[in-house]
């Protein structure tokens, strides 16, 4: 039954709880749905499918409208004190027997900079730096090797610059579906105005329809493009010289090791033609003004930080950093992905981006917190799939807010066992997910209509939320959830009195100097950008124009070898690769309880190429069971030439198939980052009762 009789609904500008490029959107009585603002990114008021949809989740007969704890292997309802009362006592337990570092809080990128705030204090007056957001899962690899040369983990350009681009360099992204409106509103005009743009991925998506040239690199292979690309710029005579005098160090090196390249031989290991990375070359490189576009076809994969230093040496070699129209530009993930990690919800890192590791920086986050610096633990936490695989063994509790592992997180049949190894799960979501299914107490939270706060969209902006309507029946704003457990885990409840979201984003901007001086009123229903210079209004939109972020004039360039993929691909086997679609958001629990949406794309599919289908005997609309020594999972063949011979490629927004129960949990060394983009596969036909 829909509750919407009960409460009443009030159209107030807030921000889509889907992609980061976030848009405005509020409650539209005429539809008794969605519709978009002028907001600051989408200023025509224009929005994608999702974006209609959102109001579909607010005002959904499935939430969850009371806490629920588990009581005879069975979830049921309870009152908010038995719940809150339940986890304290579980956390306490734990604590007391174990320590601190044996409980493990996992962030959300879907929730405010408020929230994410107020939890990541809450871990660390704890005692724990163990929290983490899906960050890691995403962009953290881009975060790392940017943070590393540039010395700032985010878009070097605004989206506005895109439009000024005369080449863009897109590398494993699909914006046309998975930011849709950057792609309309931002890329498009570029394209018409007569930039060259090349698309590097293994299949042809609505994206590829706006290239010049399409990369259709083998999956896992892009340091072997990208390598391909660089020696072509070094050998042409393509580098920017005086650039690289003033801003670039080892240029000689990063010379002698490029002319050691073989470009056929490279092109050939990445599966193009060496005729189309020429060309790739000399578009990028010669372009005025060149972007960089990227995204998880670079950053999902064990070797994803060393792919991004590739990728980050051919904006060096050709001095595409620095200047309006160029940079490099990861497409970030949820509404507010940028803003979990700025006001530290990450396990090395405390608001800001400092490290936890550096006693002035705890000590002036203790200062703000009132709290002694001694109070604050100085070793790096655990990062979401190690901490996943700790469960029940050195973590003992874990806090889940706003995330669905048992379906997003990499070798879900692991995941599901670590999820029940642990003594207490409590998930804080809107609906009864995979992930809640093995919590001992479920807490029913607010969605994105329902509460106030701040979210920082993919280009540094920081836009704000406005609530459209109360939670239903018993529910509760996050914040206020969060608070009171802040108060209750951590015995500080002075820590976690707040009078609402503005008076934590005042304490958030005095300990997140890139947010300092930033304020409700001045963001309005308009942005502001970090870093917020003193005095500015609206924040820097070109990072790195004179020195790098970390203050240094010069950078490096990194040499980069080719790393093999995880899975070894026997004869018989296929490489999944894994991914989005427009009407789908991550894990599905929101839009696959959206009937327009699910109208819009019903069954989920395994792209595979005609000549592969052919070796195995599929045809279109054939059930198809997919399966490795990680586990199997069945879908519904679409026999296409979009996907590159020997690739196929299903998306992880839905249970049937569960992508992850394939896909392989080796990380990146540096930043953690599992490998969602290549798995090898077996692929057979099954008749519709489920035999081969
Ligand atoms: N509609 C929709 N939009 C979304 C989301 C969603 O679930 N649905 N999720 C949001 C989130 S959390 C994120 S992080 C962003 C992600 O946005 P994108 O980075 O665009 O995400 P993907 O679709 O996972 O991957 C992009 C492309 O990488 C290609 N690819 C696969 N393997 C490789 C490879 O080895 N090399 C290269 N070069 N390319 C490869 C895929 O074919 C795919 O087209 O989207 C956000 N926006
Ligand atoms: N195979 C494969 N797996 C992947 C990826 C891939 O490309 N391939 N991509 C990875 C990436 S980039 C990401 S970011 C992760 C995403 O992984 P998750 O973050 O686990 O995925 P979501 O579906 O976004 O989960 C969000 C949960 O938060 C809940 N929620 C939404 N809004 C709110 C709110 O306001 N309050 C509360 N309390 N709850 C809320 C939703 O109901 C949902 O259960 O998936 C990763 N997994
Ligand atoms: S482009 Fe992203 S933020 Fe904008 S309406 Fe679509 S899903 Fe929402
Ligand atoms: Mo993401």
């Amino acid at each position: 039954m829909s509750d919407s009789d009960d409460r009443e609904f009030t159209p107030a500008e807030s921000v889509c709880p889907f992609c980061g490029v976030g848009c405005g959107i509020r409650y539209d009585p005429d539809s008794g749905g969605a519709r978009g603002w002028r907001g600051p990114v989408n200023t025509k008021g224009e929005v994608c499918p999702k974006g209609v949809a959102a109001w579909d989740v607010v005002d959904h007969p499935d939430r969850l409208t009371a806490p629920l704890v588990r009581e005879d292997g069975d979830l049921v309802e309870t009152t908010w004190d038995d719940a809150l009362d339940r986890v304290e006592s579980a956390f306490g337990s734990v604590v007391a027997e174990h320590g601190p570092d044996a409980v493990s809080v996992f962030a959300s990128s879907n929730c405010t900079n408020e929230e994410n705030y107020v939890l990541q204090k809450c871990a660390r007056l704890l005692g724990t730096n163990n929290v983490d957001n899906c960050a890691r899962l995403c962009h953290s690899s881009t975060v790392a090797a940017m943070r590393d040369r540039f010395g700032a983990g985010a878009a070097t350009n605004s989206l506005d610059d895109l439009r000024e681009a005369d080449a863009l360099l897109v590398v494993g992204a699909n914006p046309a579906e998975n930011h849709p409106v950057i792609f309309r509103s931002y890329i498009l005009p570029a394209l018409r105005a007569g930039a060259t743009m090349i698309h590097v991925d293994p299949r042809e998506t609505a994206t590829t329809a706006g290239a010049d040239v399409h990369l259709q690199v083998r999956p896992g292979y892009d340091i072997s493009l990208l390598n391909a690309l660089a020696a072509v710029v070094v050998g042409d005579g393509l580098v920017d010289e005086a650039f690289c005098a003033d801003r670039v160090d080892g240029l000689a090196a990063f010379e002698r090791f490029a002319a050691g390249l073989d470009v056929d031989e490279e092109a050939a290991r990445a599966g193009v033609d060496t005729a189309d990375i020429r060309a790739a070359a000399h578009a990028y490189a010669t372009a005025d003004r060149a972007a960089i576009v990227t995204g998880m076809g670079v950053s999902q994969h064990h070797y994803g930080t060393a792919t991004v230093h590739a990728l980050l040496n051919l904006a060096l070699l050709t001095g595409n950093v620095g200047r309006r129209g160029t940079g490099v530009n990861p497409l970030r993930g949820q509404n507010n992905v940028q803003g979990a990690s700025d006001v530290g919800a990450l396990p090395d890192r405390l608001p800001g981006g400092r490290p936890v590791t550096d006693p002035d920086a705890r000590a002036a986050v203790a200062d703000v917190w009132g709290v002694a610096p001694d109070d604050l633990p100085a070793d790096p936490g655990l990062t979401e799939v190690e901490a996943t695989h700790a469960f029940g063994d050195d973590v003992r509790a874990a806090f889940v807010l706003g995330e669905n592992p048992a379906v997003t997180e990499p070798n879900a049949g692991r995941v599901a066992d670590a999820l029940d190894a642990l003594e207490c799960l409590v998930v804080q979501d809107l609906f009864r997910t995979e992930t809640a299914d093995h919590a001992d107490v479920v807490l029913p939270g607010s969605a994105w209509a329902e509460r106030g706060g701040t979210v920082t969209n993919t280009d540094r902006q920081v836009i704000r939320m406005r609530p459209n309507a109360a939670p239903p029946a018993d529910a509760r704003r996050d914040l206020d959830v969060l608070c009171d457990l802040g108060a209750r885990l951590t015995g500080r409840p002075e820590a976690f009195d707040y009078d609402g979201p503005e008076a934590v984003f005042e304490e958030l901007t005095a300990a997140t100097p890139p947010y300092a001086g930033m304020s409700y009123a001045g963001i309005d229903t308009g942005s502001q950008r970090w870093p917020f210079p003193a005095g500015a209004d609206e924040g820097t939109a070109v990072l790195h124009r004179t020195t790098f972020a970390n203050g240094n004039r010069r950078t490096p360039l990194r040499v980069v070898d080719h790393v093999d993929p995880a899975d070894a691909v026997g004869d018989d086997d296929l490489v999944l690769t894994t991914g989005r679609v427009i009407e789908h958001f991550n894990s599905g629990a929101l839009t696959r309880r959206s009937d327009r949406l699910v109208r819009m794309r019903g069954d989920e599919t395994l792209q595979i190429h005609p000549d592969d289908a052919e070796v195995l005997g599929v045809a279109d609309g054939d059930q198809v069971r997919i399966e490795n020594d990680r586990g199997r999972t069945t879908a519904v063949a679409e026999v296409t030439p979009a996907v590159r011979p020997g690739t196929v490629f299903a998306t992880f927004h839905t249970l049937a198939p569960l992508a992850n129960a394939l896909t392989g949990d080796t990380l990146d060394p540096v930043a953690k980052i599992p490998e969602y983009k290549h798995s090898a596969v077996r692929v057979r036909v099954v008749t519709t009762d489920g035999a081969e």
